[in-house]
């Protein structure tokens, strides 16, 4: 007998409806829940679906448990958002013996055999990492240009705050951002720790990084809700953040809370992750039902907000 994980529904018996497994990885934060929402909201049983959604709570050893159990029920298809990238083959093998096409959503595995998912759906976060370096080349030349005195500063300090280790978003923002500091002698990485992308976890590394170094210019949060708990320790050590702030802040996702933060001027620029991939996802498996050939991976698309576009951009966003 299998082992169980708790489900918020159980598997459907009206037989024309597609059942779906999603193992989402978490609820850590906003930008998951726009995910979750918007996956839920797509593979609906008005469209078609009978969803049976499990939160792995962060850990990968329940995302298995989980997969297991879909496949036990023999669902029609299995979507996953991995929380790490690597250790998935054994239970994705169980998958494909059990004929069950697996689609690999928001963050990616890490696998030398790729029939072992149908396709991917997600967001390209080594590009959001160089968006991220590139507006910081672009940022610095514009403030340089403005400050015709001598004192301008020799060496930028960075801050990072990492998202969880060795997940495809924190793999990917580092790898990217790296790509353009690595041409810039003057950028000094002072440290970077993982804030695990929420936002309790970003206040206490953010605090650390203060007490430890007194002369931080910029942070860079690879998630908006430890951006969120950065600004809370900046402002708790009577420091400031953002547009005329000392310490520049650039963050990822721009989910709507960051927006009220870029419009008060706290947050610089947010490099945008687009969790709304539900409809690329129902679309994808229709398709495979229907037994036509689907894209390996399909990108969402993505922006860079300023701060001081922040009102303006905002208008017509769902989250
Ligand atoms: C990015 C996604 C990340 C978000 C975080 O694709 O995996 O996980 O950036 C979320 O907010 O926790």
């Amino acid at each position: 007998q299998l082992p169980y994980s708790e489900y918020e529904n159980v598997k459907d018996t009206d037989s024309d409806l597609i059942i779906v497994g999603f193992s989402q990885l978490g609820s850590e934060s906003d930008w998951r829940t726009a995910n979750t929402k918007s996956i839920q909201r797509a593979l609906s049983k008005e469209n078609g679906f009978s969803l049976i959604y499990s939160n792995g709570r962060q850990k990968q050893e329940n995302q298995i448990k989980d997969v297991r159990s879909f496949i036990f029920q023999e669902v029609d298809y299995i979507v996953i958002a991995p929380e790490t990238e690597t250790g998935w083959d054994t239970v994705l093998e169980e998958a494909k013996e059990a004929g069950i096409p697996v689609i690999i959503v928001d963050r990616m595995i890490d696998t030398a055999d790729d029939t072992l998912y149908a396709a991917y759906v997600g967001t390209d976060k080594y590009e959001e990492g160089k968006k991220a370096g590139l507006w910081l080349e672009k940022y610095l030349k514009e403030q340089e240009s403005k400050d015709k005195s001598s004192l301008k500063k020799k060496t930028y300090n960075i801050a990072v705050l990492e998202g969880t280790l060795n997940s495809t978003a924190q793999i990917g923002r580092s790898k990217g951002f790296e790509e353009i500091a690595k041409t810039h002698k003057e950028w000094k990485i002072l440290a970077q720790e993982s804030g695990e992308f929420t936002k309790a976890k970003g206040k206490e590394v953010m605090a650390k990084y203060l007490q430890e170094f007194d002369d931080i210019d910029i942070l860079l949060s690879q998630n908006d809700d430890m951006t969120f708990g950065a600004i809370e320790a900046i402002q708790e050590d009577s420091l400031t953040c953002g547009v005329d702030g000392k310490i520049k802040i650039i963050s990822f996702d721009g989910v709507s809370e960051a927006f009220d933060r870029m419009e008060e001027g706290l947050i610089n620029v947010d490099i945008e992750c687009n969790p709304l991939q539900g409809q690329l996802i129902a679309n994808i498996i229709e398709r495979l039902e229907k037994g036509e050939v689907v894209n390996k991976f399909s990108y969402m698309d993505e922006k860079v907000f300023e701060a001081e576009n922040a009102a303006a951009e905002r208008i017509g966003r769902s989250y």
